[in-house]
């Protein structure tokens, strides 16, 4: 059988590990979808629209390093590009694939539906180039392969995604087979002078310090520095805290754990901790407002080390082409070697009193239910909201996964984010809270949970509103149309699925829902948790009160 451009495309996906795809078809993409079925090594999943399948493709990659997500032209493709951009502020190579016009009609003068109705089909590859790290127009064969394999190449290399248009005629036209995999998945060695003058520099400015606190930041798992890190924290010692959006990047079960350092919404005792340090080694963090609640929480001057992915930043001075992970094992082999924190404080623990069972259900109570549900192998999926102070200040066990996305910050994202990585990572449990202001933007996405029997276990927090931006500035508009969550279900299993929707109104009734839950092992069980409007963790109000007033400053005069 002759080799196509899409059966190429398929073979480098499943080249790189891809065991699914994301898709919704459109006839610009129709005889790609087709090409890319002949492949065995990769099954076809199906979306309810494009931004659920570019967040779907989102999930997957947390779960598995790197997805793919195939849409058609325009009216697909640009709904697809909101996620794209979550995947690039969150460092996710996820592969935008989308059909394209004919290549006869470019530059031919014909208009073509699903365009805006003028000629140049241009429009798309330049507006996506803002959100990809690569971007090919592919309207010849020739030329296929080796745009296929640079888009793949640059988003593992820069942990970003990237994007390919397929013109419809040229996804079935023949094409050369791929060779080996190996040179799309290249090792980016460091700079070894560089590495060595920032090393030399470092362990300079370690040597007169004694309260040391490593800090660390979201883009560690990008990085691939996740391991090395634990490793250095063994060498080093000294305490280490997180920052809210790395929850989960760092075992809390390690000797050395000290909580989440997000200002004064920290755990108990670590911003005490950080901010009284005499050197801060900072891991690949994002500072940006929110991170520092409203710039007053951000490490800076001579006693912080910068450890960002590509450099290092310390003692006055930044050394470039440093990979992070070659870095920290250089500072492994090469700093002073203690024992667990001496500085004798201990890892802060989340204990909440068991409600009373007939009790109206409370944040707390659902809090600590969700908390006991946690192990080594769950991933506990957590949406923009109270969910996010909720999620943080757990007590996770060691191997336990939290994905946030707190750069993006898309409400909505949770539900087709935990429906990818539940199809990535069928071996974990899944575990997702989002709030019922954020699941109204892409609840349909639940149905592809319940066809592909994906037991996702789903808390629905009903506190009939957007508490979050309450806390941050109320008005009208956070107050939104209330829906039968729990009963949803029954109208998307349709007769034919296995998903369970209960309500949860005290404290017993989640226990039981959350038995019934853990026993549903065919489909997601969505438990809809009624709780006060009002009921929600001290973190969010603080950090709501601090977002606020950032927000609102003044216009800087002239
Ligand atoms: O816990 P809670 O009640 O705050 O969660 P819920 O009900 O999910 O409310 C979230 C409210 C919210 C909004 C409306 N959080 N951020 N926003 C702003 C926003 C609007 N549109 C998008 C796509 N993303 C946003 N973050």
């Amino acid at each position: 059988m002759a080799y196509t451009v899409g059966m190429y495309l398929a073979e480098r996906l499943a080249q790189i590990g891809l065991k699914h795809h994301f898709a919704v078809a459109g006839d610009y993409n129709l005889v790609l979808l087709d090409q890319l079925l002949l492949n065995k090594d990769m099954e076809q999943i199906y979306c309810c629209n494009e931004l659920n399948c570019g967040f779907s493709a989102e999930g997957y990659a947390r779960a598995r390093g790197v997805a793919a997500a195939v849409v058609t032209f325009s009216v697909g493709a640009i709904s697809a590009m909101n996620a794209i951009g979550g995947a690039y502020a969150e460092n996710l190579p996820v592969i935008l694939i989308s059909g394209a016009p004919n290549s006869n009609d470019h530059g031919s003068g014909h208009v073509l539906h699903h365009t805006i109705g003028t000629t140049d089909y241009g429009y798309q590859l330049e507006m996506v180039r803002h959100l990809t790290c690569a971007a090919e127009s592919i309207v010849s064969a020739e030329n296929a392969p080796a745009k296929i394999d640079h888009v793949i190449r640059t988003a593992l290399r820069e942990r970003k995604p990237a994007y390919l248009e397929i013109a419809c005629n040229v996804a079935g036209a023949e094409c050369v087979r791929p060779g080996p995999v190996s040179s799309l998945l290249p090792e980016t060695p460091s700079d070894l002078t560089s590495l060595q003058a920032a090393l030399d520099a470092s362990l300079a400015w370690l040597a007169p310090r004694d309260r040391v606190v490593l800090l660390v930041g979201s883009k560690l798992r990008a990085a691939d520095a996740q391991a090395v890190s634990v490793e250095l924290a063994d060498r080093m010692g000294c305490a280490v805290t997180i920052m809210a959006a790395a929850k989960g990047f760092f075992p809390e079960d390690h000797p050395c754990y000290r909580g989440l350092y997000w200002g004064e919404v920290s755990s108990p005792g670590a911003q005490e901790l950080v901010e009284s340090a005499d050197g801060i080694i900072c891991l690949a963090p994002v500072f940006n407002d929110y991170s520092t609640v409203g710039w007053n929480a951000w490490p800076k001057g001579d006693n912080v080390l910068l450890a960002e992915p590509d450099r290092v930043t310390v003692a006055g001075r930044s050394y470039e082409g440093i990979a992070l992970r070659d870095f920290i094992k250089g500072m492994t082999a090469r700093a002073p070697s203690k024992p667990a924190t001496a500085e004798g404080t201990t890892a802060p623990r989340l204990e909440l009193a068991q409600a009373k069972g007939h009790a109206p259900l409370t944040n707390d109570e659902m809090t600590r239910q969700i908390q006991a549900l946690l192990t080594k192998n769950t991933t506990l999926t957590a949406e923009t909201g109270d969910s996010w102070f909720n999620a943080t200040r757990m007590n996770l066990p060691g191997g336990a996964r939290v994905e946030l996305e707190m750069q993006w910050g898309h409400i909505g994202w949770s539900v087709p984010s935990a429906f990818g990585n539940a199809m990535g990572s069928q071996d974990r449990r899944h575990i997702l809270m989002v709030g019922d202001g954020s699941f109204q933007l892409t609840a349909q996405e639940v149905a592809q949970m319940i066809r592909y029997e994906l037991p996702v276990i789903i808390f629905l927090v009903n506190n009939r509103g957007y508490v979050i931006e309450i806390a941050i500035h109320d008005g009208p508009y956070n107050y939104i149309k209330n829906w039968d969550y729990a009963g949803l279900i029954a109208a998307f299993n349709a007769g034919e699925g296995h998903g369970l929707g209960l309500h949860a109104k005290t404290g017993d009734e989640l226990q039981d829902a959350i038995e019934k839950a853990v026993a549903n092992k065919r489909g997601p069980t969505l438990i809809e948790c009624s709780i006060a409007r009002d009921d929600c963790t001290s973190e969010l109000v603080n950090w709501g009160k601090r977002v606020a007033a950032t927000n609102s400053r003044r216009p800087a005069a002239d």
